[in-house]
């Protein structure tokens, strides 16, 4: 793997902790911070020991978004250059990262750093956690896939206030209104998201790449359309030596050893 400046890679037993690193700042996305985070998740994808990823934030926020002090720069790319050419490439490879990834959320999350929650697969928050739609606090419009994602986790109505007002949605109500699936306590958060990644990653790795399409299909299909888009899925499922080895386990009464064929 390559090396990184404002980002934290660290693989442990199949599980790849991708930390963003610039805590000062509250772990806003400058370039640099957008630049090795799309890297890191180029990374993970390419390395077949990484069977999960859990995403968080170095001290005591998640992220606060887009760097405001880089923005501010007279040199800076104007908003629909940064939006195309940093944030939407970096949301399109987490999506179609083919490995599950878990939001370990441990503070505040601001702008387009809700944005990268809600591109992982599964979100936890740590107690201290919030969620702030910032956007129109700073007279900006929803970016970063936020308008895609937002609705359909918590319906528009809700979504439509939260990015209109920008109120902070603390840790329990974002459990409340489906934007988290669990609220823990801080100084457990990593570990819950890293034991939650660990049972993913000893999942069959075809399987919950193609679980993952599955349901990123399922947004947009008809039924019709999601029913063949499963069978096709099935099929390639069904021809795997993990499913193999999933029966095998399932009539021996013992865990199955998935490897990913
Ligand atoms: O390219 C583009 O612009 C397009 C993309 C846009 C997508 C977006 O993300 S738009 C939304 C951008 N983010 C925000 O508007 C959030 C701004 N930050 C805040 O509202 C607050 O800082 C928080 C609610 C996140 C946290 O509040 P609090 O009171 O806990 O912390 P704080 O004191 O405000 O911030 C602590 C430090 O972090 C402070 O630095 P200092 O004074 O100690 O040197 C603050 O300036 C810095 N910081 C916080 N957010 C950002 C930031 N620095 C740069 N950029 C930030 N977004």
């Amino acid at each position: 793997m390559t090396s990184y400046t404002v980002v934290g890679l660290e693989v442990t037993n199949g599980v790849a902790v991708v930390t963003l690193d610039r805590p000062a700042a509250l772990n806003a996305l400058d370039r640099a911070l957008k630049t090795e985070l799309l890297r890191a998740f180029r990374d993970v994808g390419a390395d077949r020991a990484v069977r999960a990823v859990v995403l968080t934030g170095a001290g005591r926020a998640f992220c606060a978004g887009q760097d405001l002090r880089e923005r501010m720069d007279p040199a800076a790319s104007s908003l629909g250059v940064e939006v195309r050419e940093r944030y939407n490439p970096l949301i399109l490879a987490m999506r179609r990262l083919e490995k599950p990834i878990v939001a370990a959320v441990n503070g505040v999350a601001a702008g387009a750093g809700v944005s990268l929650a809600l591109a992982c697969d599964l979100r936890i928050a740590s107690e201290t956690a919030s969620f702030v739609l910032a956007f129109a606090r700073i007279g900006l419009v929803p970016d970063s896939g936020v308008s895609w994602f937002l609705p359909r986790l918590v319906g528009p109505a809700r979504a439509a206030e939260l990015l209109m007002l920008g109120d902070p949605v603390a840790a329990l109500d974002a459990e409340r209104i489906g934007l988290v699936s669990r609220v823990v306590a801080g100084e457990t958060l990593l570990e819950e998201a890293t034991g939650l990644a660990a049972r993913l990653a000893a999942n069959a790795p075809i399987a919950m790449s193609l679980t993952k399409r599955a349901l990123a299909r399922g947004q947009e299909a008809t039924l019709e359309d999601a029913l063949e888009y499963e069978a096709s899925l099935q099929a390639i499922a069904g021809r795997t030596a993990d499913h193999a080895e999933g029966l095998a386990a399932f009539s021996e009464k013992r865990p199955a050893r998935f490897r990913g064929e």
